[in-house]
């Protein structure tokens, strides 16, 4: 058990990456805390299959780019589970659209949600750790973001969104700067293609579909179990001298030039 009797925070843990990662983390041991957004009827399938899994779980509703969702939903696992110890901030959109007609909107919201939402919650799981203090072993507390191969690699229907991811994963690496004299560490996963809610209309596509997958050395989409592992490493003790790191979890699709 990888988080033994630790309490585990994930946003947009109603489906996909979330949900597996919630799910995750009571496999290994954990609590769990989860935000929902406009989502109950997933939100309480989530809390059955932590409780099937002998753990406690709550579900907190609240849409992430609104900075006061934020410690409403630290001080609710606080309040339910008397800590912190992972913090995994995953909650995303990507509403595919092309470059040249972008709806103002559209990007305001996707920014919003991604970018500007990650730094809240992370912002106050971390005031949460230092309250906490160090464990006897000098440990302060682990956050994970979920970033995306689209850190680093472009695409032509996601210039709103693969900025955000870049920024996900630069707001891990100062975190993991600001942070370290508390013991937090801070790190990103970055996904390659997994097939979930936020890419069903774009995969629908079969030319798309096909494509992609080609990319692929390893032959298939991500599923949401493939990242959610990575995740509870990460969040663990195993992972007790990793700061300010990204792991690629894409099946070795960006490896895959010629
Ligand atoms: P998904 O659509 O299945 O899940 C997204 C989750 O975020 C849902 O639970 C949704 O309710 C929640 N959410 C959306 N807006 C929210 C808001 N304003 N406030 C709170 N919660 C909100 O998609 P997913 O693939 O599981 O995406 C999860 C994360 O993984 C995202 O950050 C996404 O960018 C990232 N990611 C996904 C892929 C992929 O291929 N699926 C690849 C790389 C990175
Ligand atoms: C990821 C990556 C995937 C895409 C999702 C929405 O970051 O770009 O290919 O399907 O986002």
């Amino acid at each position: 058990m990888l988080l033994e009797n630790k309490v585990v925070l994930v946003t947009g843990a109603s489906r996909g990456i979330g949900r597996a990662t919630a799910i995750e983390a009571a496999r290994q041991g954990a609590d769990v805390a989860i935000n929902t957004f406009n989502d109950a009827e997933e939100a309480a399938a989530v809390l059955s299959a932590v409780e099937a899994l002998g753990r406690r779980a709550i579900a907190v509703d609240g849409d992430v780019a609104l900075p006061e969702s934020a410690p409403a939903f630290v001080a609710a696992a606080v309040e339910a589970f008397g800590r912190v110890d992972v913090f995994v901030s995953n909650a995303g959109i990507c509403p595919f659209h092309a470059f040249f007609d972008m709806p103002v909107e559209t990007l305001r919201r996707t920014m919003e949600v991604n970018l500007h939402g990650a730094y809240f919650m992370v912002q106050a799981a971390a005031n949460q750790m230092v309250r906490q203090g160090r464990d006897a072993e000098g440990r302060g507390g682990s956050i994970v973001a979920i970033s995306s191969i689209s850190a680093l690699v472009g695409g032509e229907m996601q210039t709103h969104y693969t900025p955000t991811k870049a920024g996900v994963h630069s707001l891990m690496q100062s975190c993991a700067v600001a942070l370290g004299r508390h013991g937090i560490r801070c790190n990103s996963v970055l996904p390659g293609t997994v097939a979930t809610d936020i890419n069903k209309d774009d995969l629908a596509d079969p030319d798309k579909r096909r494509y992609m997958e080609g990319r692929i050395p390893l032959g298939r989409l991500g599923r949401p179990e493939d990242i959610a592992g990575v995740v509870a490493f990460l969040a663990s003790d195993m992972a007790s001298y990793m700061s300010g790191a990204a792991l690629l979890v894409d099946g070795g699709a960006l490896a895959n030039f010629q």
